[in-house]
């Protein structure tokens, strides 16, 4: 019997079997976004939801084959490939960023792997975020043994590597490298004692058991990702899965209830895909459980709701603060 007790869930668990949390994705919507607000207010304070701005710092010409991504080389999606930035033009953007009431700054390169010639590089543009004030975070890919450890050293504070997927649906949107892959630099990025950002992506085509398998998964990493990145798929026109089924509106705020039910101590963000929401449904994603959010104009291609946000966090009340947890978990 699924129970409908906040406190029984207050604790993380890593011991989660698709057959426990189909159980709760499928409760009744009313009693899973109850639920799901319970344990959301246990653990963190209701209504602050914590802001992160996106950087793509090395765009497109990226070797792998991620069926939803428009920075492949092996995609028709017409964004040009271009070179890493300098550190001036980042910096700039992480101070504009701070004043624009971000608390993180997220910087994305188009690459398989962190190549050892870029790491000073990558390193030097950490330590510049870091000093205009910014948590920092960066997704590069890959990452071999020893370099989570160097961006630590820069002050990276958070490693973004995303399951995506299932296991099992996993090989239909990516073949050029495996979920094992994608867990080892998980692996890496934890023992350097950076914080871990994972999540997915709904809307690839997937089935409901895919959701809840890739739910799964998050819950078996140990600790859970700090950080889990919920991304409705942004259609990008020349990719493979831009024809892809929307996911529908409802059970994509059931997965979101699902993973803070899942992963109460872990703060999950309301990732790309927001432009197409109504403010009705994101409030119902932040009512069950989500807390952070990508501000500006732009993700890392695509587009992102940009000045819509003042809008919504009025209309919701929203204050715009760190996901903080409460001192008594
Ligand atoms: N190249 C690096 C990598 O894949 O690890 C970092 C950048 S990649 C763009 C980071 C994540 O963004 C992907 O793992 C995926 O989950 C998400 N993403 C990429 N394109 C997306 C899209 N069109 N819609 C939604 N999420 C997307
Ligand atoms: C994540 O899970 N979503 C962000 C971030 N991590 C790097 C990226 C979303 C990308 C959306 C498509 C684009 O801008 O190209
Ligand atoms: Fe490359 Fe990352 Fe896009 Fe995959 S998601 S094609 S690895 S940039």
């Amino acid at each position: 019997m699924t129970s409908l007790d906040p406190q029984h869930y207050l604790t993380p668990r890593h011991d989660w079997t698709p057959a426990d949390a189909e159980a709760v994705h499928d409760l009744p919507l009313s009693e899973l976004i109850f639920l799901a607000a319970g344990v959301h207010r246990a653990r963190f304070t209701p209504g602050e939801i914590e802001k992160a701005q996106l950087l793509s710092i090395k765009t497109g010409g990226c070797p792998e084959d991620c069926g939803y991504c428009s920075q492949s080389a092996q995609h028709e999606s017409g964004v040009k490939a271009s070179k890493l930035m300098a550190v001036d033009a980042v910096r700039a953007a992480a101070r504009q960023a701070k004043q624009n009431g971000a608390q993180r700054f997220c910087m994305g390169a188009a690459w398989r792997d962190l190549k050892d010639r870029d790491v000073e590089k990558v390193c030097d543009l950490i330590s510049a975020v870091k000093d205009e004030g910014l948590e920092t975070c960066v997704t590069l890919g890959m990452l071999k043994d020893g370099q989570a450890e160097r961006l630590k050293d820069a002050g990276l504070d958070f490693y973004n590597h995303n399951l995506d997927t299932s296991r099992e649906f996993y090989g239909e949107v990516i073949r050029t490298r495996t979920y094992q892959d994608r867990l080892d630099t998980l692996d890496r990025v934890r023992k350097a004692g950076v914080s871990v950002c994972c999540g997915g992506i709904l809307g690839l085509g997937e089935e409901k058991s895919d959701r809840i398998g890739l739910l799964v998964e998050l819950s078996h990493i140990s600790p859970h990702p700090e950080s889990v990145p919920v991304n409705r798929l942004a259609p990008i026109a020349g990719t493979p899965l831009s024809g892809a089924p929307a996911v529908d509106d409802l059970d994509f705020v059931r997965a979101i209830a699902t993973a803070r039910i899942m992963m109460p101590a872990s703060v999950v963000r309301l990732s790309a895909g927001r432009e197409s929401m109504s403010e009705v449904m994101q409030a119902m994603c932040f009512l069950a459980g989500a807390n952070s959010i990508f501000i500006g104009e732009k993700l890392l291609t695509a587009p992102n709701a940009g000045d819509a946000d003042a809008a919504l966090m009025s209309a919701l009340g929203a204050e715009a603060a760190p996901a903080r947890k409460p001192a008594h978990v």
